[in-house]
Protein backbone atom coordinates (compact mmCIF):
# COMPACT_ATOMS: atom_id res chain seq x y z
CA UNK A 1 0.00 0.00 0.00
CA UNK A 2 1.51 3.64 -0.91
CA UNK A 3 1.04 5.84 2.08
CA UNK A 4 0.22 9.35 2.78
CA UNK A 5 3.51 11.78 2.36
CA UNK A 6 4.30 14.79 4.14
CA UNK A 7 5.01 17.51 2.14
CA UNK A 8 4.21 20.97 1.98
CA UNK A 9 1.91 21.74 -0.61
CA UNK A 10 3.00 24.89 -2.84
CA UNK A 11 0.04 27.71 -2.58
CA UNK A 12 0.18 28.22 -6.12
CA UNK A 13 -0.20 24.16 -7.24
CA UNK A 14 -2.04 23.09 -4.21
CA UNK A 15 -2.75 19.64 -5.90
CA UNK A 16 0.26 19.62 -8.15
CA UNK A 17 -1.33 19.62 -11.61
CA UNK A 18 1.59 20.80 -12.88
CA UNK A 19 2.74 17.62 -12.72
CA UNK A 20 -0.37 16.28 -15.31
CA UNK A 21 2.03 17.93 -18.36
CA UNK A 22 4.06 16.41 -20.45
CA UNK A 23 7.37 18.35 -20.52
CA UNK A 24 6.88 19.68 -23.89
CA UNK A 25 3.09 21.06 -22.37
CA UNK A 26 5.15 22.57 -19.93
CA UNK A 27 7.37 24.08 -22.44
CA UNK A 28 5.06 25.39 -24.11
CA UNK A 29 2.81 26.85 -21.13
CA UNK A 30 6.24 28.39 -19.91
CA UNK A 31 6.97 30.27 -23.01
CA UNK A 32 3.00 31.77 -22.96
CA UNK A 33 3.27 32.48 -19.55
CA UNK A 34 6.91 34.18 -19.98
CA UNK A 35 5.65 36.17 -22.76
CA UNK A 36 2.36 37.65 -21.17
CA UNK A 37 4.35 38.60 -18.16
CA UNK A 38 7.17 40.88 -19.91
CA UNK A 39 4.83 41.88 -22.92
CA UNK A 40 1.43 42.06 -21.89
CA UNK A 41 1.10 42.47 -17.89
CA UNK A 42 3.27 45.49 -18.18
CA UNK A 43 1.03 47.26 -20.72
CA UNK A 44 -2.36 45.80 -20.18
CA UNK A 45 -4.21 48.39 -17.57
CA UNK A 46 -3.29 50.93 -19.89
CA UNK A 47 -4.47 49.51 -22.88
CA UNK A 48 -7.92 48.61 -20.70
CA UNK A 49 -8.17 52.13 -19.59
CA UNK A 50 -7.85 53.52 -23.01
CA UNK A 51 -9.79 50.64 -24.68
CA UNK A 52 -7.58 50.09 -27.72
CA UNK A 53 -5.06 47.38 -28.10
CA UNK A 54 -1.52 47.54 -30.60
CA UNK A 55 -3.18 44.69 -32.07
CA UNK A 56 -0.98 44.82 -35.60
CA UNK A 57 2.15 44.05 -32.82
CA UNK A 58 0.13 41.55 -31.14
CA UNK A 59 -0.71 39.48 -34.01
CA UNK A 60 2.68 39.47 -35.12
CA UNK A 61 3.87 38.30 -31.53
CA UNK A 62 1.06 35.84 -31.46
CA UNK A 63 1.77 35.13 -35.29
CA UNK A 64 5.90 34.76 -34.17
CA UNK A 65 5.25 32.75 -30.92
CA UNK A 66 3.09 29.97 -33.32
CA UNK A 67 -0.25 30.68 -31.67
CA UNK A 68 -2.71 31.42 -33.96
CA UNK A 69 -4.28 28.33 -35.24
CA UNK A 70 -1.97 26.42 -33.35
CA UNK A 71 -4.18 23.12 -32.83
CA UNK A 72 -4.39 23.31 -36.54
CA UNK A 73 -2.56 21.05 -38.76
CA UNK A 74 -0.95 22.22 -41.76
CA UNK A 75 -0.64 25.40 -43.96
CA UNK A 76 1.62 26.98 -41.92
CA UNK A 77 -0.30 26.17 -38.51
CA UNK A 78 1.77 24.95 -35.66
CA UNK A 79 -0.39 21.85 -35.38
CA UNK A 80 -0.20 21.39 -31.38
CA UNK A 81 -2.42 19.64 -29.17
CA UNK A 82 -5.94 20.85 -28.51
CA UNK A 83 -4.37 20.60 -24.61
CA UNK A 84 -1.74 22.63 -25.56
CA UNK A 85 -4.24 25.15 -26.96
CA UNK A 86 -5.82 25.10 -24.05
CA UNK A 87 -2.51 26.18 -21.97
CA UNK A 88 -1.95 29.04 -24.15
CA UNK A 89 -5.78 30.36 -23.35
CA UNK A 90 -5.27 29.85 -19.99
CA UNK A 91 -1.71 31.60 -19.60
CA UNK A 92 -2.76 34.49 -21.95
CA UNK A 93 -6.11 35.01 -20.42
CA UNK A 94 -4.24 35.27 -17.06
CA UNK A 95 -3.57 38.27 -18.97
CA UNK A 96 -6.61 39.68 -19.74
CA UNK A 97 -10.01 37.96 -21.15
CA UNK A 98 -10.03 40.45 -24.03
CA UNK A 99 -5.97 39.15 -25.33
CA UNK A 100 -7.32 35.43 -24.56
CA UNK A 101 -10.05 36.66 -27.31
CA UNK A 102 -8.05 38.04 -29.79
CA UNK A 103 -5.91 34.71 -30.53
CA UNK A 104 -9.35 32.69 -29.65
CA UNK A 105 -11.11 34.49 -32.54
CA UNK A 106 -8.48 34.22 -35.05
CA UNK A 107 -7.61 30.74 -34.49
CA UNK A 108 -11.07 29.29 -33.43
CA UNK A 109 -13.76 31.39 -34.91
CA UNK A 110 -11.76 32.33 -38.56
CA UNK A 111 -9.11 29.72 -39.62
CA UNK A 112 -11.13 27.04 -38.20
CA UNK A 113 -13.99 27.42 -40.70
CA UNK A 114 -12.08 28.40 -43.29
CA UNK A 115 -9.57 24.56 -42.29
CA UNK A 116 -12.75 22.41 -41.46
CA UNK A 117 -15.29 23.73 -44.21
CA UNK A 118 -13.21 25.47 -46.98
CA UNK A 119 -12.29 24.20 -50.26
CA UNK A 120 -8.09 23.57 -50.70
CA UNK A 121 -7.96 27.25 -52.50
CA UNK A 122 -9.19 28.98 -49.72
CA UNK A 123 -7.25 27.31 -47.32
CA UNK A 124 -3.82 27.98 -49.21
CA UNK A 125 -4.71 31.70 -49.78
CA UNK A 126 -6.06 32.87 -46.36
CA UNK A 127 -4.90 30.34 -43.54
CA UNK A 128 -0.89 30.98 -43.78
CA UNK A 129 -1.67 34.52 -43.55
CA UNK A 130 -3.60 34.12 -40.55
CA UNK A 131 -1.11 32.15 -39.02
CA UNK A 132 1.38 34.46 -39.19
CA UNK A 133 -0.57 37.45 -37.89
CA UNK A 134 -0.56 39.21 -41.34
CA UNK A 135 -3.98 39.38 -41.56
CA UNK A 136 -6.61 39.48 -39.18
CA UNK A 137 -10.20 38.04 -39.27
CA UNK A 138 -13.51 38.57 -37.05
CA UNK A 139 -16.02 35.76 -36.87
CA UNK A 140 -20.06 37.64 -37.42
CA UNK A 141 -22.80 35.26 -36.10
CA UNK A 142 -24.80 37.18 -33.19
CA UNK A 143 -26.97 39.89 -34.52
CA UNK A 144 -28.92 42.53 -32.32
CA UNK A 145 -32.02 40.77 -32.56
CA UNK A 146 -30.50 37.31 -32.45
CA UNK A 147 -27.93 36.43 -29.80
CA UNK A 148 -28.39 33.51 -27.93
CA UNK A 149 -30.97 31.96 -30.52
CA UNK A 150 -28.27 32.57 -33.96
CA UNK A 151 -30.62 30.49 -35.95
CA UNK A 152 -32.63 33.29 -36.03
CA UNK A 153 -30.43 35.96 -38.19
CA UNK A 154 -31.73 37.79 -40.88
CA UNK A 155 -28.63 38.34 -42.59
CA UNK A 156 -29.07 36.53 -45.98
CA UNK A 157 -27.46 36.15 -48.58
CA UNK A 158 -28.63 35.88 -52.56
CA UNK A 159 -27.56 34.13 -55.41
CA UNK A 160 -26.99 36.75 -58.65
CA UNK A 161 -25.45 35.35 -61.42
CA UNK A 162 -21.86 33.58 -60.12
CA UNK A 163 -21.63 35.89 -57.43
CA UNK A 164 -23.57 36.53 -53.78
CA UNK A 165 -25.18 39.48 -52.64
CA UNK A 166 -25.06 39.70 -48.76
CA UNK A 167 -27.11 42.04 -47.31
CA UNK A 168 -27.96 42.31 -43.01
CA UNK A 169 -25.93 43.00 -39.99
CA UNK A 170 -24.11 41.70 -37.23
CA UNK A 171 -23.25 42.88 -33.24
CA UNK A 172 -20.55 42.56 -30.85
CA UNK A 173 -18.19 41.22 -32.83
CA UNK A 174 -14.73 40.96 -31.43
CA UNK A 175 -11.79 42.00 -33.62
CA UNK A 176 -14.76 42.94 -36.33
CA UNK A 177 -13.25 46.94 -36.98
CA UNK A 178 -9.67 45.91 -37.12
CA UNK A 179 -10.37 42.94 -39.29
CA UNK A 180 -8.98 42.03 -42.87
CA UNK A 181 -11.26 39.15 -43.05
CA UNK A 182 -14.82 38.57 -41.78
CA UNK A 183 -16.06 35.18 -41.27
CA UNK A 184 -19.97 36.15 -42.26
CA UNK A 185 -22.97 33.66 -41.66
CA UNK A 186 -26.52 34.15 -43.57
CA UNK A 187 -29.37 32.74 -43.99
CA UNK A 188 -29.56 31.19 -48.22
CA UNK A 189 -32.43 29.17 -50.05
CA UNK A 190 -29.73 26.47 -49.29
CA UNK A 191 -29.50 26.96 -45.30
CA UNK A 192 -27.30 29.00 -43.21
CA UNK A 193 -23.79 29.67 -45.19
CA UNK A 194 -20.43 31.16 -44.07
CA UNK A 195 -18.61 33.65 -46.30
CA UNK A 196 -15.37 34.91 -46.72
CA UNK A 197 -15.87 38.53 -46.85
CA UNK A 198 -12.53 40.78 -47.42
CA UNK A 199 -13.10 43.90 -45.22
CA UNK A 200 -12.28 45.95 -48.12
CA UNK A 201 -15.57 44.43 -49.97
CA UNK A 202 -17.88 47.56 -51.03
CA UNK A 203 -20.54 47.58 -48.85
CA UNK A 204 -18.93 46.40 -45.49
CA UNK A 205 -18.06 48.49 -42.93
CA UNK A 206 -17.35 47.75 -39.12
CA UNK A 207 -18.28 50.46 -36.72
CA UNK A 208 -16.73 50.03 -33.53
CA UNK A 209 -18.41 49.66 -29.97
CA UNK A 210 -17.53 52.27 -27.86
CA UNK A 211 -18.28 52.82 -23.90
CA UNK A 212 -18.10 49.46 -23.06
CA UNK A 213 -17.20 48.30 -19.27
CA UNK A 214 -15.98 45.15 -20.21
CA UNK A 215 -13.12 43.63 -22.49
CA UNK A 216 -11.78 47.39 -22.99
CA UNK A 217 -8.73 45.17 -24.55
CA UNK A 218 -10.35 44.51 -26.99
CA UNK A 219 -11.96 46.08 -29.96
CA UNK A 220 -15.87 44.98 -30.59
CA UNK A 221 -17.69 45.89 -33.60
CA UNK A 222 -21.05 46.04 -35.90
CA UNK A 223 -20.90 44.60 -39.25
CA UNK A 224 -22.71 46.39 -41.92
CA UNK A 225 -23.59 44.45 -45.31
CA UNK A 226 -25.29 46.92 -47.60
CA UNK A 227 -25.23 44.72 -50.45
CA UNK A 228 -21.64 42.90 -50.45
CA UNK A 229 -21.22 41.34 -53.25
CA UNK A 230 -18.56 38.04 -52.94
CA UNK A 231 -17.86 35.69 -55.36
CA UNK A 232 -18.34 32.20 -55.34
CA UNK A 233 -15.08 31.14 -54.62
CA UNK A 234 -15.61 32.90 -51.07
CA UNK A 235 -18.58 30.90 -49.73
CA UNK A 236 -17.50 27.74 -47.46
CA UNK A 237 -18.23 24.93 -49.61
CA UNK A 238 -18.41 22.21 -46.79
CA UNK A 239 -21.54 23.13 -44.59
CA UNK A 240 -24.50 24.58 -45.07
CA UNK A 241 -26.83 24.15 -41.73
CA UNK A 242 -26.32 25.94 -38.07
CA UNK A 243 -23.69 23.04 -37.49
CA UNK A 244 -21.00 25.13 -39.13
CA UNK A 245 -21.06 28.20 -36.79
CA UNK A 246 -21.78 25.96 -33.99
CA UNK A 247 -18.71 23.31 -34.83
CA UNK A 248 -16.87 26.70 -34.40
CA UNK A 249 -18.47 27.91 -31.13
CA UNK A 250 -17.67 24.24 -29.96
CA UNK A 251 -13.60 25.23 -30.48
CA UNK A 252 -13.34 28.80 -28.57
CA UNK A 253 -15.74 27.50 -26.10
CA UNK A 254 -13.20 24.75 -25.13
CA UNK A 255 -10.44 27.37 -24.90
CA UNK A 256 -12.54 29.52 -22.76
CA UNK A 257 -12.80 26.57 -20.02
CA UNK A 258 -9.36 26.68 -19.67
CA UNK A 259 -8.61 31.09 -19.93
CA UNK A 260 -10.91 31.27 -17.63
CA UNK A 261 -8.79 29.74 -15.33
CA UNK A 262 -6.30 31.91 -16.18
CA UNK A 263 -8.20 34.82 -15.00
CA UNK A 264 -9.64 33.34 -11.70
CA UNK A 265 -5.49 32.10 -10.86
CA UNK A 266 -4.43 36.01 -11.77
CA UNK A 267 -7.23 37.00 -9.25
CA UNK A 268 -6.25 34.30 -6.73
CA UNK A 269 -2.12 35.41 -6.72
CA UNK A 270 -3.33 39.06 -6.28
CA UNK A 271 -4.91 38.14 -3.28
CA UNK A 272 -2.85 35.46 -1.14
CA UNK A 273 -0.22 37.98 -2.01
CA UNK A 274 -2.15 41.21 -0.62
CA UNK A 275 -3.27 39.11 2.01
CA UNK A 276 -0.11 38.30 2.96
CA UNK A 277 1.55 42.15 3.08
CA UNK A 278 -1.87 44.12 4.24
CA UNK A 279 -2.03 44.51 7.91
CA UNK A 280 -5.62 45.85 10.00
CA UNK A 281 -5.43 45.46 14.12
CA UNK A 282 -1.53 44.86 13.62
CA UNK A 283 -2.15 41.68 11.61
CA UNK A 284 -1.87 40.90 7.87
CA UNK A 285 -5.93 40.39 7.08
CA UNK A 286 -4.39 36.67 5.94
CA UNK A 287 -4.49 35.71 9.62
CA UNK A 288 -8.51 37.01 10.00
CA UNK A 289 -10.57 33.23 9.64
CA UNK A 290 -12.85 34.97 7.33
CA UNK A 291 -9.81 36.05 4.86
CA UNK A 292 -8.23 32.63 4.76
CA UNK A 293 -11.60 30.76 3.93
CA UNK A 294 -12.15 33.26 0.54
CA UNK A 295 -8.41 32.54 0.01
CA UNK A 296 -8.95 28.33 0.23
CA UNK A 297 -12.48 28.90 -1.52
CA UNK A 298 -10.74 30.97 -4.59
CA UNK A 299 -7.36 28.08 -4.22
CA UNK A 300 -9.85 25.18 -4.63
CA UNK A 301 -12.23 26.73 -7.04
CA UNK A 302 -8.40 27.41 -9.37
CA UNK A 303 -7.15 23.92 -8.49
CA UNK A 304 -10.61 22.22 -9.84
CA UNK A 305 -11.05 24.49 -12.78
CA UNK A 306 -7.56 23.55 -14.03
CA UNK A 307 -8.62 19.56 -13.25
CA UNK A 308 -11.67 19.84 -15.73
CA UNK A 309 -9.76 21.99 -17.89
CA UNK A 310 -7.00 19.50 -18.23
CA UNK A 311 -9.90 16.65 -18.71
CA UNK A 312 -11.72 17.79 -21.29
CA UNK A 313 -8.24 18.65 -22.99
CA UNK A 314 -7.26 14.98 -22.58
CA UNK A 315 -10.75 13.74 -24.50
CA UNK A 316 -10.23 16.26 -27.12
CA UNK A 317 -7.10 14.90 -27.91
CA UNK A 318 -8.43 11.43 -27.63
CA UNK A 319 -11.55 12.16 -30.10
CA UNK A 320 -13.52 11.99 -27.55
CA UNK A 321 -15.05 15.24 -26.21
CA UNK A 322 -18.74 15.92 -26.74
CA UNK A 323 -20.47 19.34 -27.40
CA UNK A 324 -21.86 18.77 -24.25
CA UNK A 325 -18.92 18.36 -21.88
CA UNK A 326 -17.47 21.59 -23.78
CA UNK A 327 -20.76 23.33 -22.41
CA UNK A 328 -19.60 21.70 -18.59
CA UNK A 329 -16.17 23.15 -18.91
CA UNK A 330 -17.24 26.89 -20.18
CA UNK A 331 -20.39 26.76 -17.71
CA UNK A 332 -18.71 25.91 -14.85
CA UNK A 333 -14.93 27.32 -14.79
CA UNK A 334 -16.40 30.61 -15.93
CA UNK A 335 -19.08 31.03 -13.33
CA UNK A 336 -16.59 30.21 -10.90
CA UNK A 337 -14.08 32.04 -11.87
CA UNK A 338 -16.36 35.05 -11.65
CA UNK A 339 -17.10 33.93 -8.35
CA UNK A 340 -12.95 34.04 -7.86
CA UNK A 341 -12.68 37.44 -9.21
CA UNK A 342 -15.48 38.99 -6.88
CA UNK A 343 -13.77 37.29 -3.80
CA UNK A 344 -10.23 38.72 -4.63
CA UNK A 345 -12.00 42.26 -4.71
CA UNK A 346 -13.47 42.39 -2.07
CA UNK A 347 -10.15 41.22 -0.06
CA UNK A 348 -8.59 43.87 -1.96
CA UNK A 349 -10.11 46.58 -0.35
CA UNK A 350 -10.57 49.65 -1.64
CA UNK A 351 -7.61 48.88 -3.97
CA UNK A 352 -9.59 46.22 -5.52
CA UNK A 353 -11.50 48.93 -7.10
CA UNK A 354 -8.57 50.03 -9.26
CA UNK A 355 -6.26 49.45 -12.15
CA UNK A 356 -3.41 48.87 -10.16
CA UNK A 357 -4.22 45.38 -9.46
CA UNK A 358 -5.46 42.99 -12.77
CA UNK A 359 -8.37 42.13 -10.43
CA UNK A 360 -11.12 44.45 -11.01
CA UNK A 361 -10.23 44.48 -14.61
CA UNK A 362 -10.76 40.53 -14.40
CA UNK A 363 -13.63 40.69 -12.95
CA UNK A 364 -15.70 43.29 -15.23
CA UNK A 365 -14.01 41.13 -18.79
CA UNK A 366 -15.50 37.99 -16.88
CA UNK A 367 -18.93 39.22 -17.58
CA UNK A 368 -18.31 39.28 -21.10
CA UNK A 369 -17.08 35.92 -21.04
CA UNK A 370 -20.01 34.48 -18.55
CA UNK A 371 -22.42 35.94 -21.70
CA UNK A 372 -20.64 35.25 -25.03
CA UNK A 373 -19.94 32.02 -26.68
CA UNK A 374 -23.34 30.79 -25.11
CA UNK A 375 -24.38 32.24 -21.91
CA UNK A 376 -24.41 30.94 -18.76
CA UNK A 377 -28.11 30.00 -18.96
CA UNK A 378 -27.27 28.07 -22.56
CA UNK A 379 -25.28 26.19 -21.55
CA UNK A 380 -27.29 25.07 -18.74
CA UNK A 381 -30.17 24.00 -20.93
CA UNK A 382 -27.20 22.32 -23.73
CA UNK A 383 -26.53 20.00 -20.54
CA UNK A 384 -29.80 20.13 -18.84
CA UNK A 385 -31.59 18.58 -22.27
CA UNK A 386 -28.52 16.15 -22.19
CA UNK A 387 -29.38 14.91 -19.04
CA UNK A 388 -33.01 14.71 -19.14
CA UNK A 389 -33.61 14.36 -22.73
CA UNK A 390 -36.30 17.07 -22.56
CA UNK A 391 -35.93 20.20 -24.71
CA UNK A 392 -35.83 23.46 -22.98
CA UNK A 393 -34.87 26.16 -25.22
CA UNK A 394 -38.50 27.22 -26.51
P1 LIG B 1 -30.11 22.62 -33.31
O1 LIG B 1 -31.41 22.81 -34.05
O2 LIG B 1 -30.06 21.78 -32.10
O3 LIG B 1 -29.00 22.12 -34.35
C1 LIG B 1 -28.81 22.72 -35.60
C2 LIG B 1 -27.66 22.03 -36.31
O4 LIG B 1 -26.45 22.29 -35.58
C3 LIG B 1 -25.89 21.05 -35.09
N1 LIG B 1 -25.35 21.35 -33.75
C4 LIG B 1 -24.05 21.40 -33.51
N2 LIG B 1 -23.01 21.18 -34.31
C5 LIG B 1 -21.79 21.32 -33.78
N3 LIG B 1 -21.60 21.69 -32.49
C6 LIG B 1 -22.63 21.93 -31.66
N4 LIG B 1 -22.40 22.28 -30.40
C7 LIG B 1 -23.93 21.79 -32.16
N5 LIG B 1 -25.18 21.95 -31.64
C8 LIG B 1 -26.04 21.68 -32.63
C9 LIG B 1 -27.03 20.07 -35.10
O5 LIG B 1 -26.57 18.76 -35.21
C10 LIG B 1 -27.78 20.51 -36.36
O6 LIG B 1 -27.02 20.09 -37.48
P2 LIG B 1 -27.73 19.68 -38.88
O7 LIG B 1 -26.59 19.53 -39.84
O8 LIG B 1 -28.47 18.42 -38.59
O9 LIG B 1 -28.65 20.80 -39.25
O10 LIG B 1 -29.51 24.04 -32.93
P3 LIG B 1 -30.21 25.38 -32.51
O11 LIG B 1 -30.18 26.32 -33.65
O12 LIG B 1 -31.56 25.08 -31.87
O13 LIG B 1 -29.18 25.93 -31.44
C11 LIG B 1 -29.00 25.36 -30.21
C12 LIG B 1 -28.25 26.35 -29.27
C13 LIG B 1 -29.22 27.24 -28.52
C14 LIG B 1 -27.50 25.47 -28.28
C15 LIG B 1 -27.26 27.23 -30.08
O14 LIG B 1 -27.94 28.14 -30.87
C16 LIG B 1 -26.30 28.00 -29.20
O15 LIG B 1 -25.28 27.48 -28.81
N6 LIG B 1 -26.62 29.31 -28.90
C17 LIG B 1 -25.69 30.19 -28.25
C18 LIG B 1 -25.16 31.18 -29.27
C19 LIG B 1 -23.70 31.46 -29.09
O16 LIG B 1 -22.98 30.78 -28.37
N7 LIG B 1 -23.21 32.47 -29.76
C20 LIG B 1 -21.84 32.77 -29.74
C21 LIG B 1 -21.50 33.79 -30.80
S1 LIG B 1 -19.78 33.89 -31.15
C22 LIG B 1 -19.13 34.60 -29.81
O17 LIG B 1 -19.72 34.84 -28.81
C23 LIG B 1 -17.71 34.90 -29.95
S2 LIG B 1 -16.98 35.62 -28.59
C24 LIG B 1 -15.44 35.58 -29.20
C25 LIG B 1 -14.40 36.00 -28.29
O18 LIG B 1 -14.16 37.22 -28.22
O19 LIG B 1 -13.77 35.11 -27.66
P1 LIG C 1 -29.75 37.33 -25.33
O1 LIG C 1 -29.71 36.13 -26.18
O2 LIG C 1 -30.74 38.38 -25.64
O3 LIG C 1 -29.94 36.86 -23.82
C1 LIG C 1 -30.34 37.74 -22.77
C2 LIG C 1 -30.59 36.88 -21.53
O4 LIG C 1 -31.66 35.95 -21.80
C3 LIG C 1 -29.38 36.05 -21.13
O5 LIG C 1 -29.30 35.93 -19.73
C4 LIG C 1 -29.70 34.68 -21.74
O6 LIG C 1 -29.05 33.61 -21.11
C5 LIG C 1 -31.22 34.64 -21.52
N1 LIG C 1 -31.85 33.68 -22.43
C6 LIG C 1 -31.92 33.72 -23.78
N2 LIG C 1 -32.56 32.64 -24.25
C7 LIG C 1 -32.90 31.90 -23.18
C8 LIG C 1 -33.60 30.66 -22.99
N3 LIG C 1 -34.05 29.93 -24.03
N4 LIG C 1 -33.79 30.21 -21.73
C9 LIG C 1 -33.31 30.93 -20.67
N5 LIG C 1 -32.64 32.09 -20.77
C10 LIG C 1 -32.45 32.56 -22.01
N6 LIG C 1 -20.80 37.26 -31.26
C11 LIG C 1 -20.26 36.90 -32.46
O7 LIG C 1 -20.93 36.37 -33.32
N7 LIG C 1 -18.93 37.11 -32.71
C12 LIG C 1 -18.10 37.70 -31.81
O8 LIG C 1 -16.91 37.86 -32.07
C13 LIG C 1 -18.65 38.12 -30.56
N8 LIG C 1 -17.88 38.78 -29.66
C14 LIG C 1 -18.46 39.33 -28.55
C15 LIG C 1 -17.72 40.19 -27.73
C16 LIG C 1 -18.32 40.81 -26.65
C17 LIG C 1 -17.55 41.79 -25.82
C18 LIG C 1 -19.67 40.50 -26.31
C19 LIG C 1 -20.32 41.13 -25.10
C20 LIG C 1 -20.40 39.66 -27.10
C21 LIG C 1 -19.82 39.08 -28.26
N9 LIG C 1 -20.58 38.29 -29.12
C22 LIG C 1 -20.04 37.88 -30.32
C23 LIG C 1 -22.01 38.11 -28.91
C24 LIG C 1 -22.36 37.06 -27.85
O9 LIG C 1 -22.13 35.77 -28.32
C25 LIG C 1 -23.82 37.27 -27.45
O10 LIG C 1 -23.86 38.44 -26.67
C26 LIG C 1 -24.37 36.08 -26.68
O11 LIG C 1 -24.53 34.96 -27.51
C27 LIG C 1 -25.73 36.40 -26.01
O12 LIG C 1 -26.61 37.05 -26.88
P2 LIG C 1 -27.37 38.41 -26.43
O13 LIG C 1 -26.33 39.33 -25.89
O14 LIG C 1 -28.16 38.85 -27.59
O15 LIG C 1 -28.28 38.00 -25.24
Amino acid sequence: MSEIVFAKPDPYDFLETDALLSEEETLLRDTVRDYVEKEINPHVADWWDEGVIPHAELAKAFGDLGMLGMHLEGYGCAGTSATAYGLACMELEAGDSGIRSFVSVQGSLVMFPIWKFGSEEQKQTWLPRMASGEIIGCFGLTEADSGSDPASMRTSAKRDGSDWLINGSKMWITNGSIADVAIVWARTDDGIRGFIVPSDTKGFAAPEIKKKASLRASVTSELILDDVRVPDEFLLPAVSSMRGPLSCLNEARFGIAFGAVGAARSCYESALAYAGEREQFNQPIGSFQLTQRKLVEMMVSVQRGTLVALHLGRRKDNGELTPEQVSFGKFDNVRNALEVARTARSILGANGITLEYPVFRHMANLETVFTYEGTNEIHTLVMGQAITGLNAFT
